[in-house]
């Protein structure tokens, strides 16, 4: 490993990817100056500089120590550690992370007007994939024995030139696979960004700056689901009201002025909180209540 002492994040140049890693980032507090070839970001508030390539050479620039992290899909990710373990070797990169956007699945795909029941119709078919790793560790662990045909991309048009029988690809809206008249049957991988770093994380500064970083990742994530949901209740029903909140936790109760059984509360919430939730906890016995978004949070 080098002796850097400033910490390298490689992520997405221009892509599905890219807003939302700088999104992130920025909410963890880090700014940069871009330089004018525009591939490297000088980090102005950390020491923490950027590198923008293209996705699929993220896990290569950490295996080489070239970069200490990476944003990138897990379907790249996980398609490379598995490329990797040829003779044996352990992954020289890992998902320290999954980061709650660039959702999409890893999908066979089969004709419209193929009658499909299970896996084991894939048997002597041939698929093709840009993800020849992941189809061939499925078709293994589902003990189907198919051929993978390993294309560079176009893999939807496949079938219709004749080169495959069925696909393994990207899915998210599900509209390309319609446009091409086929239809998602498995999930091979569920994927998402995910942050990346070496097998084993630098143990200097670095390492520091990691932890704090991950730290702040930990709170930006958890902030975009939770809210913070306050009412007036009877002291009575409070508990009745408390079991009514998604994953509620740390209320904080206090008595209010001049009236003897009634409390004000508020608690965290880290799930989603819906007005059938409001709808129950007013039955229950919530006056007042508020529902306010999350700015920022550190446990
Ligand atoms: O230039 P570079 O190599 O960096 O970019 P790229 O073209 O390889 O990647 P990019 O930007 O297309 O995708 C980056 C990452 O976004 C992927 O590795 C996934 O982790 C994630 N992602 C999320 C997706 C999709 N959703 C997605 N829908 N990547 C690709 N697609 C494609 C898919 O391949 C198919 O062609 O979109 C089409 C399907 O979309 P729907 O909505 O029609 O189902
Ligand atoms: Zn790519």
């Amino acid at each position: 490993m080098s002796s850097r002492d400033r910490l390298r994040i490689a992520i997405q140049k221009s892509g599905r990817l890219s807003e939302a890693s700088l999104d992130l980032l920025a909410r963890c507090g880090l700014s940069f100056r871009r330089s004018r070839d525009k591939l490297f970001c000088f980090g102005e508030s950390l020491p923490v500089d950027l590198l923008l390539v293209r996705d699929d050479d993220v896990p290569g620039m950490i295996a080489d120590g070239v970069c200490d992290l990476g944003v990138v899909g897990r379907n790249v990710l996980s398609e490379q550690i598995l490329g990797s373990g040829a003779g044996g070797q352990p992954a020289p990169f890992r998902e320290l992370r999954s980061l709650g956007f660039g959702k999409c699945r890893l999908s066979v795909a089969v004709p419209d007007a193929f009658d499909y029941h299970d896996a084991d119709q894939f048997s002597g078919m041939r698929i093709a994939t840009t993800y020849p790793n992941l189809l061939a560790d499925w078709l293994q662990r589902n003990d189907v024995s198919a051929s993978v045909v390993n294309l560079s991309g176009s893999v939807e048009i496949a079938p219709r030139l004749g080169s495959a029988d069925f696909i393994c690809d990207l899915v998210s809206s599900g509209a390309t696979l319609a446009a091409n008249q086929l239809k998602e049957v498995a999930v091979v991988l569920e994927s998402e960004a995910v942050l990346a770093a070496g097998a084993e994380l630098p143990c200097d500064e670095r390492g520091e700056l990691i932890d704090m970083l991950l730290r702040r990742i930990d709170g930006v994530i958890q902030v975009r689901v939770s809210k913070l949901v306050m009412w007036h209740s009877p002291r009575s029903a409070l508990e009745s009201i408390q079991r009514l909140l998604p994953n509620g936790q740390q209320a904080t109760v206090t008595p209010i002025e001049g009236l003897d059984n009634e409390v004000a509360v508020q608690a965290i919430c880290n799930e989603a909180i819906t007005w059938q939730h409001l709808e129950d906890m007013k039955r229950a016995g919530a006056r007042q209540m508020l529902v306010l978004p999350l700015e920022q949070m550190l446990a």
